[in-house]
């Protein structure tokens, strides 16, 4: 048990018709208790309250009334945190939180760091690292898809086979060590095989995960897709097609587009920044040409480029210095306006090519289907578990299959079983790192300062 009690405003700051003031710890009711005044019928002080109950009342100041609230009694630890903690709903808007916020630091509550309710559900054991990691990237979803991977590690699918992989390398471990404890003991071959081929089939899983992290950045990150071209090939009616509706300009005016237009999308669960940029071409115009700059800046910064062609007008000389500057990002071609009479086909496209009409919406679902093949790694396998394998997880996997590819080389050649010892150290204390089984104030630090003020 931490032995301060901490409070923070859990919901955001502004205008609401409700907000939620946390207060989590040893002291939680005592100090709730000094500022809440029971009005129902049943209502009662959060000392004398049954645990799970909620309660009508009003905060006050120094006897003056701050606000009408309902407040939730909930006793550890069969709380957020594992200890006892009081939640009050009170009017929203900024003043009124503020005020009954105040109220319970004046009573001796610590106003909580960002994450700090997250940290002690971590320190109280309640949840594990990749736990509370995924609370932040919970929050953070901005896709159903992202949403549904974090609700899985956040109730702990992802832990549960690390730990399980940890288990397995300290029984190897734990085996090879006893052999070690009796120099004179041969380990007998059918040990051999069957540690060879328990550290194979970890190593088959740390690899299917890592195939798995590229995802994980997607989920959270987002991918950014360039939609690049020429003047008038219907680039902003593309990426009005994309978001489903009219966001861009678009005119029959070749040069309709001047400032590039930056817009969210849920693409088959994937977040995309599209990014509609002015059609490329040389030009005189000083607006234009600094709005084709702009073009060529966001085709760097972009993940994947869709590069829109004509499909009315035939290929032409001034296409090939962007066929080829574009060269090195992966891209989709986009034959546009394929409704037309004279629509040519392109045959010799360097990379994926989808038709579509940004008419009437033709190609469009073609178009999303190859988006997400793009940036959607192909190993992975439909029925692996979903996991948002974050920059952290991945370097301790990285580093567990190094330990474990380290052990198996020394049994293939024969080394001593100390250096297979060593090797198995390293790696069980790698993948123990993700769930946190080893965690420096260091780590905690940099993930829990990620989390926003009262989670
Ligand atoms: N026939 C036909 N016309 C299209 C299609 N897509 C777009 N257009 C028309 O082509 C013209 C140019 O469309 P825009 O979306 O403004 O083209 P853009 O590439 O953004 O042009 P700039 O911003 O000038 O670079 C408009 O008149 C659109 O209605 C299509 O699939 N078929
Ligand atoms: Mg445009």
């Amino acid at each position: 048990m931490l032995p301060d009690t901490i409070t923070a405003i859990a919901t955001p700051i502004g205008e609401g018709g409700m907000a939620v003031v946390r207060l989590s710890g040893p002291q939680a009711f005592a100090i709730a208790g000094r500022c809440f005044k029971p009005a129902g019928a049943s209502s009662k002080s959060p000392a004398d309250a049954p645990t799970h109950t909620l309660h009508y009342g009003h905060i006050a100041r120094e006897g003056v009334r701050v606000d009408e609230v309902m407040l939730a009694v909930l006793r550890a630890p069969r709380t957020y945190t594992r200890e006892d903690t009081v939640e009050i709903s009170c009017h929203g808007g900024i003043l009124a939180s503020k005020a009954v916020l105040e109220a319970l630091l004046h009573q001796g509550a610590r106003l909580a760091g960002p994450g700090e309710f997250t940290l002690r559900a971590f320190l109280n054991g309640r949840i594990d690292l990749a736990q509370a990691e995924a609370v932040a990237d919970l929050i953070h979803a901005r896709t159903q898809r992202a949403l549904a991977t974090a609700a899985e590690q956040l109730s702990g699918a992802l832990s549960r086979r690390i730990n399980q992989l940890r288990d397995e390398l300290m029984l190897h471990l734990a085996h090879i060590e006893a052999y070690i404890d009796f120099p004179d003991e041969d380990v007998h071959p059918h040990t051999t095989a069957q540690i060879c081929a328990g550290l194979q089939s970890a190593l088959d899983f740390v690899d299917g995960l890592l195939a798995r992290s590229a995802e994980g950045q997607i989920l959270r990150r987002g991918v950014r897709v360039a939609i690049l071209g020429r003047p008038n090939t219907g680039k902003s009616s593309l990426l009005n097609q994309l978001l489903g509706h009219d966001r861009a300009i678009v005119t029959p005016i070749a040069g309709t587009t001047r400032d590039t237009i930056e817009e969210t999308a849920d693409i088959r669960g994937i977040p995309v920044v599209l990014v509609d940029t002015a059609g490329l071409r040389d030009t005189t115009d000083a607006i234009e040409s600094e709005g084709v700059r702009r073009s060529h800046e966001c085709a760097q910064a972009a993940d994947l480029i869709l590069h829109v062609l004509d499909a009315g007008r035939a290929h032409a000389p001034a296409d090939l210095p962007e066929l080829e500057s574009f060269a090195h990002k992966p891209r989709i071609f986009v034959c546009n306006k394929m409704d037309q009479a004279a629509a040519h086909s392109r045959p010799n496209l360097p990379g994926a090519v989808v038709h579509t009409c940004c008419l009437d919406g033709r190609g469009i679902e073609a178009l999303k289907d190859a988006l997400r093949a793009a940036v959607w790694s192909g190993s992975v396998e439909g029925d692996m578990l979903p996991a948002m394998i974050n920059a952290r997880h991945q370097d301790a996997l990285r580093r567990g299959r190094e330990g474990v590819a380290g052990a198996l080389a020394a049994m293939d050649q024969g080394e001593p079983l100390e250096i297979i010892a060593m090797e198995l150290r390293l790696a069980t204390q790698a993948i123990g790192e993700i769930v946190g089984k080893t965690s420096t104030e260091d780590l905690l630090d940099s993930i829990f300062s990620q989390f926003c003020i009262g989670k």
